[in-house]
């Protein structure tokens, strides 16, 4: 029995049934954990996403930003922009069971035997993994509640406040703990957010630094893996922190790691998300060519 963690899917099946072949993955006894945004600009949404749900019993799954917006836009297709693929999920037959299954997912898993947390995002420098673990619940509450899911959804979009405070209320405060979960890069010492650059480590804007690189963070000691920031490319040196999103819809790989070991093997895609035939060398042939798939 093996437990292993895999980046921002995104629509890239091929990807991860190249990897599970790789680790001959049996759903009966290995684990696979997802940090979160399993769907949206990739290649095949909709199939991932009933990939998933067939081996759901097998899964420990986060939800990341483009999660939350199908779930939105489940409710209200209006919300799709031009660049999202989302709406063969919503338009298919099966739409309800899977959105049913997405809303009972988390936004934070810890396995406390490990002493490893699983996030999309993050956890803002400020929190404890007590208060984080709180917070999570907080807003996986709301999803699963017929009351306030919908107006959860209505009122998650939005960067303000950018900060968090324990008198928040209603929507925002939910808004607040979503978009440190789901969106976050840099923060400040104190977990301001800023949730606009999207670039690698360097491109912090005066004050910020990325979260898990704050001196005064209060999760250190826990181990955390986590996605969302592709342009980290996987690279992080920070104790404990363990980046998996190494972008595999935008021509980059997508990276599994074997839990326990810290083992890490990856899938490389093309500039469509779709996985590359698997290199032999030396190479013998010209590199133009092309395996027909
Ligand atoms: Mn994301």
């Amino acid at each position: 029995m093996a437990t292993y963690a895999v980046g921002d899917l995104q629509g890239c099946l091929e990807a991860l049934q190249c990897l599970l072949e790789q680790v001959a993955f049996d759903p009966a006894k290995d684990r696979l954990w997802l940090v979160g945004d399993l769907v949206n600009r990739g290649p095949q949404s909709l199939d991932t996403l009933r990939f998933l749900y067939s081996i759901r019993e097998s899964l420990v799954c986060v939800l990341g930003n483009h999660d939350l917006h199908l779930l939105a836009a489940g409710q209200n297709i209006e919300r799709l922009k031009k660049a999202d693929t989302l709406r063969e999920i919503i338009e298919a037959p099966d739409c309800a069971e899977l959105l049913d299954w997405l809303r009972q997912q988390k936004l934070m898993h810890y396995d406390e035997q490990r002493n490893v947390a699983l996030v999309h995002a993050g956890i803002p420098p400020q929190w404890s993994l007590r208060k984080a673990l709180k917070c999570a619940a907080e807003v996986e509450t709301a999803l699963r509640d017929d009351n306030l899911f919908p107006p959860y959804l209505d009122g998650m979009y939005g960067n303000d406040p950018a900060k968090w405070d324990n008198d928040l209320k209603g929507v925002t405060r939910l808004r607040v703990i979503t978009n440190y979960f789901t969106r976050m890069r840099f923060c400040t010492a104190e977990g301001k957010l800023d949730l606009k650059s999207k670039e690698g480590l360097d491109s912090a804007p005066p004050g910020y630094k990325p979260w898990f690189l704050h001196k005064e963070r209060k999760t250190k000691g826990l181990k955390i893996i986590f996605g969302h920031w592709a342009a980290l490319e996987g690279k992080v040196v920070e104790a404990g922190i363990t980046a998996l999103d190494t972008g595999c819809v935008w021509g980059g790989a997508l990276t599994m790691m074997n839990v326990d070991s810290d083992e890490r093997l990856s899938c490389n895609c093309d500039e469509h998300g779709h996985a590359k035939p698997p290199v032999t060398l030396p190479i013998s042939e010209p590199s133009s060519a092309s395996a027909p798939r």
